[in-house]
């Protein structure tokens, strides 16, 4: 068996679960760890040769090799922020990068989800991946929506990018870690409508009145 932190040892044979020859048999081997927790990465093992035979004398081919992935693919975000006034929706990408390969089958419109000011969460939705086959690294774009007609200085604020459950994994079925993986914001000169109109500190304004105020100003200043 090879593996992380240079692991290589020959496995001790422990036991078989049925002593006389037949289609299924399964042994116990045994290799030593190395103090601490198990590096997480790639294990492989590796038949050696002339050494398990059939009643018929084929043996398993030396150097067939199996393998245990237990490194869970790592996720980066590539989102520039705004800093001008935008059409409805904006466009991001993601970087998912493997020990042995992203399953770009696992990449759909439920991996991301953006949060930020004023209950604003949405699912992000996948619009290409750079190379769509299994490997590493995989570049996602992904597209979110304006709470309104277009991403304004209404919308500014610190943005988070959160990858949801289980839904990223290598071809091995280990899923990118649940959580924010940054940040990005939303800063478009003139301040929010709030701001403009010296109403942040008044509570008593409802969010949801927001976006209808928001597009009459539009109308006017159009
Ligand atoms: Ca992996
Ligand atoms: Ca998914």
């Amino acid at each position: 068996m090879t593996g992380p932190s240079n692991l290589t040892q020959i496995a001790a044979f422990l036991n078989v679960d049925q002593a006389p020859s037949g289609s299924i048999r399964i042994a116990t081997y045994q290799v030593t760890r190395p103090t601490g927790p198990l590096a997480p990465g790639l294990y492989t093992i590796t038949f050696q040769p002339n050494q398990v035979r059939d009643i018929n004398g084929n043996f398993i081919p030396g150097n067939t090799a199996l393998s245990l992935d237990t490194f869970a693919p790592s996720a980066v975000e590539n989102a520039a922020g705004i800093t001008s006034e935008i059409g409805p929706t904006y466009t991001f990408t993601v970087t998912f990068a493997d020990n042995v390969a992203v399953d770009v089958s696992t990449l759909d419109s439920s991996d991301i989800r953006v949060t930020g000011p004023n209950g604003y969460d949405r699912a992000a939705t996948l619009l290409g991946i750079d190379t769509n086959s299994d490997g590493t690294p995989r570049i996602a774009s992904y597209q979110i929506s304006s709470s309104y007609t277009s991403w304004d200085g209404a919308e500014n604020g610190t943005y988070t990018v959160v990858v949801q459950p289980n839904q990223v994994r290598d071809v091995n079925g280990n899923a990118v870690q649940a959580g924010g993986i940054g940040t990005f914001e939303v800063a478009i000169a003139g301040g929010t409508f709030a701001t403009a109109l010296d109403l942040a500190d008044s509570t008593a304004l409802a969010l949801s009145t927001i976006p209808s105020i928001v597009e009459t100003r539009r109308i006017f200043s159009n």
